[in-house]
């Protein structure tokens, strides 16, 4: 008992910081299971929500862990900015440092960005393409559930078993079992595996459902840019996420099966790891980024009451970024001493990725020239993202530079790069669309006075975050120091980068009570179409009854609904009530929720070696296939009458 207690609780987690968010983690469940017993919820969140195969409530489900998973990496970032403040803090120790760091950007990357993208996927692409749901619902349910289990499987570890430490890439030997013993890498290793296999299910889900599911007479290039860069990055999970499933099961073989595939003794190949890392590492970076492109794109159309300006142009760039992410990883590690001829093909190949998205930027500036221009919140993330996303573009050529990157290597310059790229490409972009698509989702508006706090505070906090990091970085300072002394002209740039993040931070509040405040007062979208918008999604009522279209639009341009405005055939929406059919909807199911529960209970039992636990569970995902792949009751109809009495609730039956 004891022995199982030291596992659980070893002395790194048994610290001021991890008891109390012991104590605060306690204390919220108790709060939540008291308010879900008082008011007898129990029943309504499971079959409305936690059995869902819905593809809206899935997206809200997934954007509620985005901006969670916001907030906890953005304590890590506080919690690393408070240490660095001031030269010779002692705030974090070193270890607790390099724990922070480490699930800081794990939990950015893998566990806020990709399900908030998945978030607008769920959202938007089915109403944007005129279908009913995905392509396969149930999967995309089991595509969250196996994200929100690992998730949270990779958060308790922060408080049970001690915290990974070896950053989001955890290079061997950082890694290896002899030099980082305890539970904490397995953490990583198990919680990325799991939310991986979700990722790769949703890619193949919504590159079927887009490829499959469009409305009649939507064709390829009729396709609004957003469902063309979403195709693309399904595309790109298919082929990018393999490498990282590889990379991560032959280290968890080297550390609970005792291989030696990445060691640095007994031949193994630790270089062999940051090649594959980054075979999936810098794809991801163009997963992270092409929704963002998208919606920028819509954005920029619908606020310059514009077509997009060069939509095939920005097709044909898209792809070309897709095609060439794949020939650029060893730019992540040009001093690993691939020999000059090497590196200058990579320096190249990055370069050249310039080109295409330097396309992409005149696109949208031309879309906004001689467009009438509104500024709602949503516009004004994108209008922010151009000149901040200019600027990481810039020093990521500066960074490809082979001999300059030897100098900028590993140093605050580079921190301050891809902070540069993600925050102002894929957080703005992720922003924008959440404040264009929240009316479609809930019905309601977020408030626009408190959005331009919001905004202004994260906009301009993230600049006085981040110029000073290119300077620390000229100036010497390298990533992942956990403190410095006095002398070197660092601190005053430290201080001033610290005082920016908590702007950022303050922003975030902002926003939280902004969410808060405009549940409860926001403007209602009665039209569906408050944005007087382009697409499909926006001929539906705000929020769209649960099968989006009582009847499947007829798609004759790009920019559809924009086109029905333009020609008075907005009455398309109206129904002649004979003319209603039944619809055939996809089934709720348990599968989903329990299917992660038991990867989840797979994971504890390989995190820990307690191997009885893990059998358990992967008989439990066994079982859980067979049953699922005999449940053939996964449909329901529902009935004309019902979508008729809906309709006309919504206002949308003739007479
Ligand atoms: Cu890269």
């Amino acid at each position: 008992m004891s022995s199982l207690l030291a596992q659980l609780f070893p002395p790194e987690t048994t610290r001021g910081m991890e008891l109390s968010a012991d104590v605060l983690i306690v204390l919220t469940s108790a709060a939540i299971i008291y308010v879900l017993t008082r008011y007898h919820k129990w029943g309504h969140l499971w079959r409305e929500w936690l059995t869902t195969v819905d593809h809206k409530k899935i997206g809200i489900m997934y954007l509620i862990a985005a901006i969670t998973m916001l907030f906890r990496g953005g304590v890590d970032a506080l919690l690393m900015r408070g240490q660095l403040a001031v030269p010779n803090n002692h705030f974090l120790g070193p270890l607790h440092y390099d724990e922070i760091f480490t699930t800081h950007g794990t939990i950015m990357i893998f566990f806020m960005s990709m399900p908030f993208i998945f978030a607008m996927f769920n959202l938007a692409i089915p109403l944007m393409i005129g279908a009913r749901d995905v392509a396969f619902p149930r999967l995309n349910a089991i595509s969250f559930w196996l994200f929100a289990f690992a998730a949270f499987m990779f958060n308790i570890s922060f408080v049970v078993g001690g915290s990974p430490n070896a950053g989001w890439t955890s290079y061997p030997p950082l890694t290896e079992l002899a030099f980082n013993p305890g539970v904490g890498q397995n953490y990583y290793l198990l919680a990325i595996q799991i939310s991986g296999i979700g990722s790769i299910a949703t890619g193949v889900n919504f590159l079927v459902t887009i490829l499959k599911m469009r409305a009649p007479g939507m064709t390829l290039m009729r396709m609004p840019m957003f469902v063309w860069t979403s195709l693309v990055t399904s595309a790109l999970i298919l082929f990018a996420f393999p490498p990282l499933t590889v990379a991560l099961a032959m280290t968890m073989l080297d550390r609970l099966f005792g291989t030696d595939f990445f060691t640095i003794t007994h031949g193994g190949m630790p270089m062999m790891y940051v090649n594959l890392f980054w075979l999936f590492g810098h794809p991801e970076v163009y997963i992270l980024i092409l929704p963002s492109f998208g919606i920028f794109s819509e954005v920029v159309a619908t606020f310059s009451r514009k077509r997009l300006f060069g939509y095939s142009t920005m097709v044909w760039s898209v792809i070309t970024i897709t095609l060439l992410s794949y020939g650029t990883w060893v730019h992540h590690f040009f001093t690993m001493g691939a020999g000059p001829g090497v590196n200058v093909f990579f320096g190249i190949s990055t370069m050249l990725i310039a080109i295409p998205t330097g396309i992409k930027i005149f696109n949208w500036i031309f879309t906004m020239w001689g467009g009438r221009v509104r500024t709602p919140v949503a516009m004004l993330w994108a209008l922010a993202f151009i000149p901040t996303f200019v600027v990481g573009g810039a020093t990521g050529v500066m960074l490809g530079a082979v001999v300059g990157d030897y100098q900028f290597h590993n140093s605050y310059f580079l921190i301050a790069h891809f902070h540069n790229v993600l925050i102002g490409g894929t957080v703005f972009g992720l922003l924008a669309g959440m404040y264009y698509w929240w009316p479609k989702t809930f019905g309601f508006k977020l408030d626009e006075r408190q959005g331009r706090w919001f905004f202004w505070l994260f906009f301009i906090g993230f600049w006085i975050t981040f110029m000073p990091q290119y300077a620390l970085g000229f100036m010497g300072m390298t990533r992942r120091m956990y403190t410095y002394t006095t002398g070197y002209g660092w601190s005053l740039p430290n201080l001033v980068s610290t005082i920016g993040a908590f702007m950022m931070g303050a922003g975030f509040v902002v926003f939280v009570y902004s969410i808060v405040y405009s549940y409860k007062h926001g403007e209602r979208d009665l039209t569906g179409d408050p944005w007087d918008g382009r697409t499909l999604e926006w001929s539906l009522p705000s929020p769209p009854p649960a099968y989006n279209f009582a009847r499947i639009p007829v798609v004759s341009d790009r920019d559809a609904w924009w086109e029905m405005k333009q020609h008075n055939q907005t009455n398309v929406v109206q129904l002649n009530p004979n003319d209603i059919q039944p619809i055939e909807m996809p089934k709720s199911s348990s599968i989903p929720f329990l299917m992660g529960l038991a990867f989840f209970v797979g994971g504890i039992g390989m995190v820990f070696e307690w191997w009885w636990v893990a059998i358990l569970g992967a008989l439990g995902v066994v079982a859980l296939l067979i049953i699922g792949s005999f449940d053939y009751n996964d449909h329901e109809e529902i009935h004309a009458e019902t979508i008729r009495h809906t309709e006309a609730s919504l206002g949308r039956l003739q007479g």
